[in-house]
C-alpha cells in the first residue's frame, strides 16, 4: 500500500466517494424515483460538495463529463464493471486500463473483485495487474471487495466482511470498500483485519436519512474511514442535504442528531 492521507482521495484521513457507476451496474432502475438522477450533471454538481472527496464513475461517463468538472471534482475511475444483464457466477470485465485512467485525469482507480465467486482466480489477476500499474502512476487503489458467488448465502455475514477487508490488504488496496455488516462490533472486526487499509462503507439501497446516517456513525465509532456512497445521496431529492449531514458525521464527529439538525 501507498500513503494515500495526502492525495484527492482523503480529507483528514476520512474518505467520501460519491459511487456513480449504477447506470452500468444496476441500469436504467435506479433512476426511475428521481429522473433527474439520469443525468450525470446531477451528480458531477453534487460531487462540488465539500463533504465530497472523489466521484467513482466508469470511463464513458468520465469522459463525456468530467472535463467540464476538473477543476472542482476529484476523479476516481472504475476500472471494472457488469451489467445487471448478465446472469452469470459473478464477474466484472475490466473495460479501462490506469494509463488511460490517469490519461483523463483520474487521481485514484476502483476495481471490483468478487472473492468467493468462481471467477474469483481472474478477478484476482486482473486486480494484479490494475494495482501493479496503480503503483506506477502513484495512483491509490480502491477495492469493491463484494465477496459474493454460487457459494455464498449471506454475502453482509459479520465474518464474511471482515474477509472482505483482509482480501483487500492481502492483494494491496488502499482503501477496502465493504458492505456494512450491521453492527459495530462486525465492522470494529472488519478493521482490525483490513490493518492499514483503509476500510469505508458502501451505502446500499436508499434508507431514511436517520437509519443511513446512524449506519455511518457506526462506521466511523468503529474505526472506517467514511464511505462510497451512491443511492442515499444521488436518489434523493435534495442530494446536498444529505452530503452536509454527512460531512458533519465524517468530519466533524457530529451526533446523528446533530448531523441531521445541521442539514435543516
Ligand atoms: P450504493 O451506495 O448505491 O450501494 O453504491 C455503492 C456501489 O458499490 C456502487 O458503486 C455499485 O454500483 C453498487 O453499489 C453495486 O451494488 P450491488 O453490486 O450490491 O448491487
Amino acid at each position: 500500500m501507498i500513503p494515500i492521507d495526502d492525495t484527492p482521495l482523503c480529507r483528514d484521513g476520512k474518505v467520501l466517494i460519491l459511487a456513480y457507476d449504477h447506470g452500468l451496474e444496476h441500469g436504467p432502475v435506479d433512476f426511475e424515483d428521481v429522473p433527474e438522477s439520469a443525468d450525470p450533471e446531477r451528480t458531477f454538481e453534487a460531487a462540488t460538495h465539500s463533504a465530497v472527496t472523489s466521484v467513482a464513475v466508469q470511463k464513458g461517463v468520465a469522459e463525456a463529463y468530467y472535463p467540464s468538472y476538473e477543476d472542482d471534482v476529484d476523479l476516481l475511475a472504475k476500472l471494472n464493471g457488469t451489467s445487471n444483464l448478465w446472469m452469470g457466477e459473478p464477474d466484472s470485465a475490466v473495460n479501462c486500463s490506469v494509463e488511460y485512467a490517469a490519461e483523463i485525469g483520474a487521481s485514484s482507480v476502483g476495481f471490483t473483485v468478487y472473492g468467493g465467486s468462481n471467477n474469483e482466480i481472474e478477478m484476482v489477476e486482473e486486480f494484479r495487474d490494475a494495482q501493479e500499474a496503480a503503483r506506477e502512476h502513484d495512483l491509490p487503489v480502491v477495492m469493491w471487495s463484494y465477496p459474493r458467488g454460487q457459494g455464498l448465502k449471506n454475502d453482509t455475514k459479520p465474518s464474511t466482511i471482515a474477509y472482505a477487508a483482509r482480501l483487500a490488504l492481502e492483494l494491496g488496496a488502499d482503501v477496502a470498500k465493504v458492505k456494512p455488516p450491521g453492527s459495530r462490533s462486525g465492522m470494529e472486526d472488519a478493521v482490525r483485519m483490513a490493518g492499514k487499509t483503509k476500510v469505508v462503507m458502501s451505502g446500499g439501497s436508499k434508507r431514511s436519512d436517520r437509519a443511513f446516517l446512524e449506519s455511518v456513525k457506526q462506521t466511523i465509532d468503529a474505526g472506517g474511514k467514511g464511505l462510497a456512497v451512491g443511492r442515499n445521496v444521488w436518489q434523493r431529492e435534495n442530494p446536498e442535504r444529505i452530503l452536509d449531514a454527512l460531512e458533519a458525521v465524517i468530519f466533524e464527529e457530529a451526533s446523528v442528531d446533530e448531523a441531521l439538525a445541521a442539514a435543516e
